[in-house]
C-alpha cells in the first residue's frame, strides 16, 4: 500500500519593485489552477512570494520596510488566493514577510505557512537562518539585509501531520544547513517544502557565482537522502530589478534523485507523485537513526558558538 501525495512546485518569475500584491496573487492563482489541472493536492510557492525581494535595499526608515510586511494572514490582498484554494480543494505553502505584535512587542519574521484544502492555515514556520548583514555595505552590487529587517524565527523546525504525511518547512538559506533537515528527520519527516530567493551573484565570494545552481541542488539532494525525505524547493527566479535570481525549482525523492525540475526562469509549474512510503527505503535501512546514529559523538554540534562580529 503506498501513500501518494501529488505535489506541485510553482516557481515564480521576478516580481518587480512596483508590482502590486494583487498582481503577484493573480499570478499565483493562475499557477494554482495549472497545478490543480495536473492533479496536485498541494502546491508550493517561493519565499516572500507577494513582493519583490526587498532586503536588497537599505533604508533607515522602518515605515518604508514595513510596507512589505503583512499584519494579518489572510488579508485583503491574499484572500483571493485562499478563496481559490478552498474552491479548488487544493492545499498550498507560500512565504511572506510577517509583522506581528506578540506580548506587546512588534516583531518581524520571514514566514511561511501551509494552508489546507479548506483554505485554513494549518502550520506556520519562521525562518531561523537569516543570511546577509545588518548595515549598508555600498561596495555590494545589491544589499542582502535579512539580518536587519527580520529577527530569527521562534517556532523551531516542526513536523506537522497534514496531507496524510509528516510535513515540515524551512526557508531559503535554511536549506544550506544540514541541522535544519536533521532536526526534522529526527521527527520522521516525509516531505519538506521550502521556497528561496537566491541571487546568482554572491558579493563576498563572487568566484562561487557559477556554482549557485550546483550548490542549490547539492544541499537539497544530500538533505533528502540523509534524512530519507521528499523535498520540494521552489525558486523566485529571473531578473528581479538589477538582481539575477537562480531557478532550479525541483522535487527530490528520498533517494536524493531529482524527479522533476523547472526548465525556465519564469512562472512555471512542475508536479510529482510523491509516495511518502518510499521514505522507509532510507529511514528503515541506511539511515535508520535508532540503529546507527551516534549522538554522544555529535555534542559539539549543539554546543554554544563563538559570538560573531557585529556586522557579519
Ligand atoms: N533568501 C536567502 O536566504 N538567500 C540566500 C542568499 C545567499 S546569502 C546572502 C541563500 O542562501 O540562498
Amino acid at each position: 500500500m503506498s501513500r501518494i501525495l501529488k505535489v506541485a512546485a510553482a516557481q515564480l518569475g521576478p516580481i518587480a519593485l512596483a508590482e502590486p500584491r494583487s498582481s503577484a496573487v493573480g499570478r499565483m492563482i493562475a499557477l494554482m489552477k495549472n497545478a490543480k489541472a495536473q492533479g496536485a493536492e498541494l502546491v508550493v510557492f517561493p519565499e516572500l512570494a507577494l513582493t519583490t525581494f526587498f532586503p536588497r535595499w537599505y533604508t533607515e526608515e522602518q515605515s518604508e520596510i514595513d510596507k512589505y510586511f503583512e499584519t494579518e494572514m489572510p488579508n485583503k490582498a491574499t484572500q483571493p488566493l485562499f478563496d481559490e484554494a478552498r474552491k479548488l480543494k487544493i492545499g498550498f505553502n507560500f512565504g511572506f514577510a510577517e509583522l506581528v505584535v506578540e506580548n506587546g512587542v512588534t516583531r518581524h519574521f520571514n514566514t511561511a505557512v501551509i494552508v489546507n484544502n479548506q483554505g485554513e492555515i494549518a502550520a506556520k514556520y519562521r525562518k531561523i537562518h537569516l543570511p546577509g548583514h545588518t548595515e549598508n555595505e555600498p561596495w555590494r552590487a545589491f544589499q542582502h539585509l535579512e539580518k536587519r529587517y527580520f529577527e530569527k524565527g521562534n517556532l523551531g523546525f516542526q513536523v506537522h501531520p497534514v496531507f496524510g504525511g509528516k510535513i515540515g518547512m524551512c526557508i531559503c538559506n535554511d536549506r544550506r544547513w544540514p541541522e535544519t533537515f536533521r532536526v526534522m528527520g529526527l521527527q520522521g519527516v516525509e516531505l519538506v517544502v521550502l521556497g528561496y530567493n537566491t541571487p546568482k551573484h554572491y558579493p563576498p565570494a563572487p568566484e562561487h557565482d557559477h556554482l549557485q545552481e550546483f550548490h542549490n541542488h547539492l544541499v537539497l539532494q544530500a538533505a533528502a537522502y540523509q534524512n530519507g525525505t521528499w523535498i520540494v524547493g521552489v525558486a523566485k527566479a529571473g531578473k528581479e530589478e538589477d538582481c539575477e535570481l537562480i531557478g532550479g525549482t525541483c522535487i527530490i525523492a528520498p533517494t536524493g534523485e531529482i524527479v522533476t525540475e523547472c526548465k525556465t526562469l519564469a512562472d512555471e509549474v512542475i508536479l510529482a507523485e510523491c509516495d511518502l512510503d518510499r521514505c522507509k527505503e532510507i529511514q528503515e535501512n541506511i539511515f535508520n537513526f535508532d540503529l546507527h546514529r551516534q549522538p554522544k559523538d555529535y555534542a559539539l554540534i549543539t554546543a554554544a558558538k563563538k559570538e560573531p562580529p557585529s556586522n557579519h
